[in-house]
Formats: C-alpha cells, sequence, structure tokens
C-alpha cells in the first residue's frame, strides 16, 4: 500500500536523497538547509557528514561522483558564494554519477546576512536550477535532479527557500533505488582543469546549456494549468503556491527548472494568454529573459525585488486589498537577544566594560553587537572577524587597534577564520583574536564540528584541540580562559591589547542549551540589598527585569545559574544559590 507522510520540505529532499541512492552527502550547515543533513543521516544506508565549510562539502561531493556514485553536498544560500570556487569550474568537468548541490535560499532574511538569488550564480556558472514547490515536489523533483545531473553530465542545483524548506506537505514515499555506480575512467581533458582541458569544456558547457534549454520545454517537472486566459503567471517554487491562493481561477505555467529556462513552453505559454504576469521572489531572473525574447510582462514593475512574496502580498497587488486581518508588523516585536546563561554574554560584558570594540563575525554572538552590550562594530560574512582586524592594523599601525579585537565562534573559526589567523601570523599581526568556544555551532541548532569529538552521524571522532591548531600555525600567545572569569578575562584582553604580539584568547563555556548539562544553581536577588543602580541590567541577561518597586527580580525558570550577574552588583545583593 502507498505510504503517505507529512514531511517539512527538507525531510523529503532527504528522502528523495534517500529514494534516489545517494551514497554521499557532505555538507556545512546554514538556515535553512541545516535539517537536511540531520535528516539524512538518520539513514543507514547514506554516508553523511559536516564538513568544515561549503567549499570542502562540494569538493567531497564531486569526489564521490567523480568516483562513481550519486552524492550531493547542502549548504544555504551564501554557503554557494565559499562554495564557488570549485562550483564554476565542476560546471566545466560534469559529472560522472549524479552530483546534485542543495541551495536553501532566504527570501526576508529570516536568518542570514543577505537575500541573493541563487539563480543568479546559476546562470552565470551556466548550471541548470531545479525548484519544487512543495515538499512533495521537493522529494520527486530531486530524484529527477539526478536523471538530469547523469544525462547532461552536469552538476545540478536544487533551490529551496526558507518557507519550502519549513513548511509541511503530504509526501508519498517510495524505494530507495540505488543505481550501479558508474565505472571511472582517468579522463584528463575531463577532470584536469588546465588551460588546455578548459577551452575544450567551456565549448561542452555552452553546447550542453543550449542542449538543455531546447529539450526543457519537455521535462515533466515543468506545468501548464490553463484557467481563465485573460491572466497568466509564470512562477516557480513557493509562489505558485501564492498564486493559487490568490488568483485560483488564472491560468499559472510552473516552471520546475528555472536555468535554463524552457523557451519554447513560456512562448507558447504567454502567446496563450492575453496578460502576463512573472511572478518570482527576489531577482526578476525569468523576468528579464522573458522580455529579452522581447515580450511584455508584467513583473518587478509591480512585485518587489525584497523579501518574501505572500498570496496576501500578491492580493494587494491584483485588487488593491487583502484579506490580512494580522499583519507581521502588529506581532509583538521580539528583538533577538542572547540566552540566559550564554557564555558570550560574559565575553562581551567584559569588552564593553574595557570599551573595546569588536570586529565580529556570524553566529550567535553577533548579538554582541546589539543594545546594552554594544561591542561588535562589523559582521560581514562567516570568518571576515580577524582579517578585518588585520586590515585595520596593516592601514592605520598597532596604536589603532589597542581597543579593538576580533571575535568569533568555535564553528565559525574552522569554517573559514583559521585562514584569516595564519595571514596575521604570515604577515606579522600582533591583534588580539578571541574564538568563543561554546563546543557547538550554537546559531544553527547544535551542529557537531571538527573540535566537538563527534560526527553527525553521533560517532565518537577526534577533537581538534584549537589552541594547538593555533599554535601549529605559529601564533606564539594562545591562552585559554573560563569565559566565566570575568576578572581573568579582564586582565587578559587588558595585557594582550597593550602588549605587541599576536594573541589568541579561547573564551570556552559550553552554550548553555547543550544537552546533558546540569544546573545546580539559580541566582537570587536580595532586595533589601538591592540599590535599583541597573547595573546588572547592562549585561542584558532577561531573566533579569524590574520589579514595580525599582528593584530588580531574577526569574528562576530562565536562570541557570551562570553567576555573570553576581559580579556586576557592587552591593552583593545578587547571589548564587542552590536550587
Ligand atoms: C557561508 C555561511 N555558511 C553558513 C552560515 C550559517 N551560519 C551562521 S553562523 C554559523 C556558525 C555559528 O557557530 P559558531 O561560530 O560556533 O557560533 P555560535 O553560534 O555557536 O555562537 C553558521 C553555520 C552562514 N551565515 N554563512
Amino acid at each position: 500500500m502507498e505510504q503517505k507522510r507529512i514531511m517539512l520540505g527538507n525531510d523529503a529532499i532527504a528522502r528523495g536523497a534517500y529514494e534516489a541512492g545517494v551514497k554521499v552527502s557532505s555538507a556545512y550547515p546554514g538556515t535553512p538547509s541545516t535539517e537536511i543533513s540531520e535528516f539524512l543521516a538518520k539513514y543507514d544506508e547514506v554516508y553523511t557528514e559536516w564538513a568544515p565549510n561549503e567549499k570542502v562539502a562540494l569538493e567531497v561531493a564531486a569526489g564521490a561522483s567523480i568516483a562513481g556514485t550519486r552524492s550531493m553536498a547542502c549548504m544555504k544560500h551564501v554557503g554557494l558564494n565559499v562554495a564557488s570556487d570549485p562550483l564554476y569550474t565542476l560546471a566545466y568537468t560534469g559529472v560522472n554519477a549524479g552530483l546534485v548541490i542543495v541551495v536553501a535560499d532566504d527570501p526576508g532574511i529570516a536568518s542570514s546576512q543577505n537575500e541573493q538569488d541563487t539563480r543568479m550564480i546559476a546562470r552565470s556558472a551556466h548550471l541548470p536550477v531545479i525548484e519544487p514547490s512543495d515538499s512533495n515536489e521537493a522529494k520527486e523533483f530531486f530524484k529527477y535532479a539526478f536523471e538530469i545531473s547523469e544525462k547532461y553530465d552536469t552538476p545540478v542545483i536544487f533551490r529551496t527557500t526558507t518557507k519550502l524548506s519549513h513548511s509541511q506537505s503530504v509526501v508519498t514515499l517510495g524505494e530507495r533505488v540505488v543505481p550501479e555506480d558508474k565505472v571511472y575512467e582517468r579522463n584528463v581533458p575531463k577532470y584536469v582543469m588546465m588551460p588546455a582541458s578548459a577551452i575544450g569544456r567551456h565549448k561542452v558547457v555552452e553546447a550542453r546549456e543550449n542542449l538543455m534549454a531546447q529539450e526543457a520545454s519537455d521535462f515533466p517537472i515543468n506545468k501548464v494549468e490553463y484557467l481563465d486566459k485573460k491572466v497568466g503567471f509564470i512562477t516557480s517554487g513557493v509562489a505558485y503556491q501564492y498564486v493559487k491562493e490568490a488568483a485560483p481561477n488564472a491560468s499559472v505555467l510552473k516552471l520546475g527548472i528555472v536555468n535554463p529556462l524552457p523557451k519554447k513552453l513560456i512562448e507558447e505559454f504567454i502567446s496563450s494568454v492575453d496578460e502576463v504576469y512573472i511572478f518570482e521572489e527576489l531577482e526578476p531572473v525569468i523576468e528579464e529573459q522573458v522580455r529579452g525574447w522581447g515580450y511584455k510582462v508584467k513583473g518587478k514593475d509591480v512585485f518587489t525585488k525584497q523579501g518574501e512574496y505572500s498570496a496576501n502580498m500578491l492580493k494587494r497587488v491584483l485588487y488593491g486589498k487583502d484579506e490580512m486581518t494580522f499583519e507581521r508588523n502588529d506581532a509583538p516585536a521580539r528583538p533577538p537577544i542572547l540566552c540566559p546563561g550564554c557564555p558570550h554574554r560574559s565575553v562581551f560584558s567584559v569588552l564593553n566594560k574595557l570599551k573595546i570594540h569588536a570586529a565580529g563575525d556570524i553566529g550567535c554572538y553577533t548579538l554582541g553587537a546589539v543594545a546594552p552590550l554594544n561591542v561588535i562594530d562589523t559582521t560581514i560574512c562567516m570568518g571576515s572577524s580577524i582579517s578585518l582586524l588585520h586590515g585595520m592594523e596593516m592601514a592605520k599601525g598597532k596604536e589603532y587597534i589597542r581597543n579593538w579585537v576580533a571575535t568569533i565562534g568555535d564553528s565559525t573559526f574552522l569554517h573559514t577564520g583559521i585562514n584569516s589567523l595564519i595571514n596575521m601570523v604570515y604577515n606579522k599581526a600582533s591583534g588580539t583574536v578571541m574564538i568563543l568556544d561554546n563546543r557547538t555551532t550554537g546559531m544553527t541548532g547544535h551542529q557537531e564540528h571538527a573540535a566537538t569529538g563527534k560526527t553527525l552521524k553521533g560517532e565518537d571522532t577526534y577533537a581538534i584541540n584549537l589552541a594547538e591548531l593555533c599554535r601549529s600555525v605559529g601564533v606564539k600567545r594562545v591562552i585559554e580562559v573560563d569565559a566565566f572569569d570575568v576578572k581573568g578575562l579582564e586582565e587578559i584582553i587588558k595585557e594582550s591589547v597593550m602588549g605587541d604580539e599576536l594573541t589568541v584568547i579561547i573564551a570556552k563555556a559550553p552554550c548553555a542549551l547543550l544537552k546533558g548539562q546540569k544546573f545546580p544553581n539559580k541566582c537570587v536577588v536580595n532586595s533589601e540589598k538591592c540599590k535599583k543602580c541597573g547595573m546588572c541590567l547592562k549585561i542584558g541577561c532577561p531573566a533579569i527585569t524590574k520589579a514595580s518597586d525599582g528593584t530588580v527580580k531574577i526569574d528562576e525558570t530562565m536562570c541557570n545559574g551562570c553567576g555573570l550577574c553576581t559580579n556586576y552588583c557592587k552591593f552583593g545583593a545578587i547571589e548564587k544559590v542552590e536550587r
């Protein structure tokens, strides 16, 4: 009997990989793509791993493909930037067994540093992009992506977005079918990309893309629904669902392949309806091509390039109103904040006290930028903190960075921070780098990494010692300190920024939400002693609030007894006691 299940888009992609006979998957976490690997890791038949970054993940998957097994890499949209070096050249080499790269875009920037559109990168790399519009399609199209990859000898980008990855719909399960491994044959003109071969392969890339563009009109993943022919929508992905809700009677061309475009199919559709809207989130990728073919369509002249679309947004454009009773802006503001007991708060409280600026990085600790901590001044991309600090020193000299440090998380340090540290050593820098080692990839939901001692599958493995790693690349002054040792931190930071030697301070304490920890203590306020000075509020712990009489109170359900606040009460009004 047919088995059906309600699945998250990410769960369905993992299921699609399983059913497609994928043998190897490598990934680096990144919202909204992370759970794909976590779901896939549950299938014993598939080798899955966390790589230190997306470039490595894609190269691992490419190696597995060249060796002859179906393989995949997963990442978020900005991860594709990190992986773009192998990406552009893998477009030239092509594959042996199928290679699919899942890239999760984040329209609306729910959890990212920008809103870039993967289809733009795919176009410049000349790679096909397949895009599903619900969980069942995510599974089915994923299998189809391997067929395309093998038929046209190309890596395929499988594009998902936050809404699709994180919403659920019904999926019909299938069997796992593992195709026979492809035979590997040495082929220098195909796999060794030196100029002589690359010149030849560039021709292959162009011919392949032209052929695919011709044949794409017959791909079964495109769907035409002719209804009222006064208005037609060309759309793809989750935007299709919004069209069906907002304009249920309109004709629709839903594209399953969004690069290269199925020109014949699009032209047929345009000539069959009176007015055409191109409804695509983010960039006008389809629209600009269609306009380039000489057609008049509506698109970004009426729809925004920014943010996530919705059925209501489409209704507003089409009918001038919607039935929305609740706007996103009506929701009470819930600014992101470091958790109670977070070790990053301790480090930033000290930096704030010392009036030190931080070149920041990406992770939970980016919240060190906001009030009341106000320490981080820059956040660009993963790994950039260390190189930015180095650039400041090279531009302005050591004196200029005496009130600066770089702050970077443990996972981010291993992702791309280590390269920047090597650069500092090599180019004789003298800045202070702080690795905020909370033993996990916190921001994306506690993924393991190369310094945690566990693999994605939960097996024990070697845990890289961060201090030894820093020493091994030539940093002479590496200091490990308990992240909650406020006095120790203060001294070490002062000494380091005033000294003239490159220093790495590793502030260590596990993320407060990591499983298996015991919190025997809690902090309590003695309101008799409280002088209402508000100093303890300056650390921004959400467990501490003002009572109606102006004294402070600590919510014991939130407090994990880290004790940071006790350091900031001059009057001894906060005590750490047994729970
Ligand atoms: C290139 C890229 N890949 C992935 C992400 C998603 N991401 C943001 S921060 C982060 C790592 C956070 O872990 P860590 O550095 O240990 O800091 P923590 O959140 O634990 O404080 C990840 C995976 C990203 N923003 N950019």
